[in-house]
């Protein structure tokens, strides 16, 4: 049985929203980042980034959110999450993918943890506005794809690629110009929120309304 290391609304979401879409057996165990257990030696010795999630699938342990997507989809190809290998839109899914966890998910931890980026105080917020700016223009970029009316973000078949945006837009909730703001990923998000596998993982993560 697979088993995800995850807290609430960390990057263990899209995993979580993979694994509940795919249906098979897995369990969560919650890392309590309260208790900085993602940094003890137990943890780290699944993942030495000390950061979450892990997939322990048997002897196999991943870290990375968007390797544990791949894995998930590949190891389950009757999901139909990731696109036939040498297809066009296998590469998008790919593209996407990328583009997310190293460039939109990036950003969002500057913007959450400016204080990494810099030692001056008085810069933490100048570092915010910018990196809101930039999550602006990236969310722009993103609600540009969906413009052909298409329903999901590959195509007309939902991917890998949509529980991993639905996550970073969940993330965008707070800030002054939310996902769920932008006229086309408004309605893009009322379709992920509407799947059955998002809401259960949603709620057994023990979040709450608004979920983007
Ligand atoms: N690139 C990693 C990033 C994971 C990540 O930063 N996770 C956060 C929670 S959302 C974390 O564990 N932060 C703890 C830390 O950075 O010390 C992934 O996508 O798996």
């Amino acid at each position: 049985m697979y088993q995800l290391y995850y807290y609430p609304n960390n990057a263990s979401l899209a995993p979580h929203m993979l694994l509940e879409e795919i249906g098979a057996p897995f369990k969560l165990e919650l890392v309590d980042r309260t208790q900085q257990a993602h940094k003890s030696a137990n943890y780290l010795r699944l993942n030495p980034s000390g950061r979450i999630p892990v997939l322990v699938d048997g002897d196999l342990v991943i870290f990375e959110a968007a390797a544990i997507c791949l894995y998930l989809a590949e190891q389950h190809p009757e999901a139909n999450l990731l696109p036939a290998i040498g297809t066009p839109q296998r590469a998008h899914t790919l593209q996407w993918l990328m583009y997310l966890t190293n460039t939109l998910q990036t950003e969002l931890l500057t913007y959450f943890y400016p204080e990494r980026w810099t030692t001056d105080q008085a810069a933490l917020e100048q570092v915010r506005v910018k990196a809101e700016e930039r999550i602006g223009e990236m969310l722009d970029l993103l609600g540009a794809q969906l413009a052909d009316g298409r329903s999901w973000f590959i195509g007309e078949q939902y991917t890998l690629v949509d529980a991993y945006l639905g996550m970073l837009c969940r993330w965008t909730r707070n800030l002054n110009r939310p996902a769920r703001d932008l006229p086309q990923l408004a309605p893009y998000l009322q379709r992920l929120l509407a799947r059955p596998a998002v809401q259960r993982a949603l709620k057994s993560e023990g979040l709450t309304e608004p979920w983007v």
